[in-house]
């Protein structure tokens, strides 16, 4: 699913976060060590291969929120952005928290000029966020950026199951149509 806001494409699609090709970011739904985890963490690091943990050694931790830059070694792209999201109902507030996550990877793809950046649903896995608020916020923070971006084009949200990109999908409906 294709959408176009400001001249940005913003695009749903299902699939793996680490074998999106012709992508020049993705985004890592990280842990605060940056090391490899479960779920996008795992692909991600297995996929980059163990290079990427020693270049993220030195920039750990982060905190909820924050993001960091890195290369992305055997990964078919050329830098990850490394988000760590809130975990539900531990790290408050947490939509202002996954918020940040979006605007402060955004931020920094922006300052390297990077055109395109594929993110996850952060904090919906082992972290424990319901899927419908995240994504909420989520899409309702991409879309308040898009306005402001000058180098990124396409904006992809890489989504895991059927069910995650349905309720992208109506929700991003949504927020389109108010918008119009
Ligand atoms: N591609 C796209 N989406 C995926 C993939 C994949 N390969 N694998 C899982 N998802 P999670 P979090 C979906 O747990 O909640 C790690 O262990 C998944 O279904 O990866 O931010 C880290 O080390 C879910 O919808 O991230 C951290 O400790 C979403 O991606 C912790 O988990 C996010 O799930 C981070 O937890």
């Amino acid at each position: 699913m294709k959408y176009t806001i400001n001249g940005i494409t913003l695009e749903l699609i299902r699939g793996d976060i680490a074998s999106q090709q012709y992508i020049t970011a993705v985004v890592n739904a990280a842990n605060a060590e940056l090391r490899i985890g479960g779920g996008v963490a795992g692909a991600i690091h297995r996929a980059a291969g163990t290079g990427l943990e020693k270049e993220c050694k030195p920039l750990a931790p982060i905190r909820p929120g924050e993001a960091v830059i890195t290369g992305a070694h055997n990964l078919p792209n050329k830098y990850v952005i490394h988000c760590l999201g809130p975990v539900y109902g531990v790290d408050k507030p947490e939509d202002e928290l996954l918020a940040n996550c979006y605007r402060n990877a955004l931020k920094i793809a922006e300052e390297q000029g990077i055109d395109s950046v594929a993110f996850p649903a952060i904090s919906t896995g082992a972290f424990g966020y319901p899927l419908e608020p995240a994504a909420e916020t989520a899409l309702h923070t991409v879309v308040a950026e898009a306005k402001k971006l000058k180098s990124v084009k396409l904006i992809r949200f890489v989504l895991f199951g059927e069910r995650d990109l349905e309720v992208h999908r109506q929700l991003l409906d949504g927020i389109i149509e108010k918008m119009s």
